[in-house]
């Protein structure tokens, strides 16, 4: 775990002492869009033109964000159009690297680089930062095109239709406030609130994100009980934005981010649309729970110190959903 400063790697966890122990997340740096004509999109710039071959995504099976990216991928029929490259799931001093000794991983299969940060030094040599996945790469400009994975998603659920015909579309006109309104809801309080309970080093920081956690997972299975999915009766970017942690929740939040007020199998709506998501057609093969499980407990050592990875509960995630 580091960051890069001035392009050079400087190892050092997460900074809580100027928030009170709380866990802030930084904002990304590259926040430029492909769009189908390579016009500029809403931020960054223009340049970025959907072409077959030309991207390439770098993530990790553990990150919730970049399983986001996956599964639009595979959504929007873009696997024979964007390649991938998968990190390894222990994230420690170096950082994510390429190494390739954990089933799954892939190396850098562009550049056949050591470690994701010297895909951020590509782009910029003395960028500052941190260096986090999803990263979605140009191969024409050899810069990075976005690391900032709401937005990756949309770009890959609207700007390559005329590339392979899929005209899925997960961010309708007509439901786009309500998408907003419920990624304004979920995202502090539960895809983030994970996290902020998880890495907070006060109990004041841990007690208010794990409260707000629980009262928003509560007020879901309920407002799931009476809707097939979060918009209504189709599914959106705001269901997948939420797949990706409930999935995470029982294999490792609920014991290694002390969310343990209950289990999402213990919320009957919640716990079955999770499973109506993950049977979806082509979304089972991004989940990896082997990357996800030995990525938390292993890489963050100021949590479990001596890295030793649980047993974790059985998980039938292939049972009957029951909806719909
Ligand atoms: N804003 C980013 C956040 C991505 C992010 O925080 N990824 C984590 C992994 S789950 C990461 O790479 N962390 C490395 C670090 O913070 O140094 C996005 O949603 O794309």
């Amino acid at each position: 775990m580091g960051q890069l400063i001035d392009g050079h790697w400087t190892p050092a966890w997460y900074d809580t002492g100027a928030s009170g122990g709380a866990f802030v997340r930084d904002t990304a740096r590259f926040r430029n869009w492909i769009t189908p004509d390579g016009s500029p999109g809403p931020s960054g710039s223009g340049g970025f033109a959907a072409e077959s071959g030309r991207y390439h995504l770098y993530v990790s099976y553990a990150c919730p964000w970049a399983h986001r990216t996956l599964i639009f991928r595979a959504l929007k029929g873009l696997g024979d159009h964007i390649g991938v490259s998968v990190v390894h799931p222990d994230m420690l001093d170096d950082g994510w690297t390429f190494a390739t000794d954990f089933p799954g991983t892939t190396g850098d299969r562009l550049f056949g680089l050591p470690f994701l940060r010297d895909i951020y030094t590509r782009a910029v040599p003395d960028i500052s930062g941190r260096v986090t996945v999803p990263v979605l790469w140009d191969r024409a400009q050899g810069t990075i095109v976005s690391n900032e994975s709401s937005e990756i998603i949309r770009m890959f659920n609207s700007a390559f239709d005329g590339l392979t015909g899929n005209r899925a579309d997960f961010r309708p006109e007509a439901l786009r406030d309500g998408i907003e309104a419920m990624n304004a809801r979920i995202y502090p309080a539960v895809n983030n609130g994970v996290y902020r309970a998880g890495f907070a080093t006060t109990q004041a920081a841990y007690d208010e994100a794990v409260h707000l956690l629980f009262d928003t997972l509560d007020w879901l299975d309920a407002h799931l009980g009476r809707h097939r999915y979060l918009l209504g009766d189709r599914v959106t970017e705001a269901d997948w934005r939420l797949f990706t942690t409930l999935v995470r929740f029982d294999p490792v939040y609920h014991l290694h981010f002390k969310c343990n007020r209950r289990r999402l199998i213990d919320y009957p709506d919640l716990w079955a649309y999770t499973r109506e998501l993950y049977q979806w057609p082509g979304v089972r093969e991004t989940v990896r729970l082997d990357h996800i499980v030995r990525h938390y407990h292993f890489s963050h050592d100021t949590i479990n110190p001596h890295r030793i990875v649980p047993i974790n509960p059985l998980i039938d995630f292939d049972a009957p959903h029951g909806r719909g």
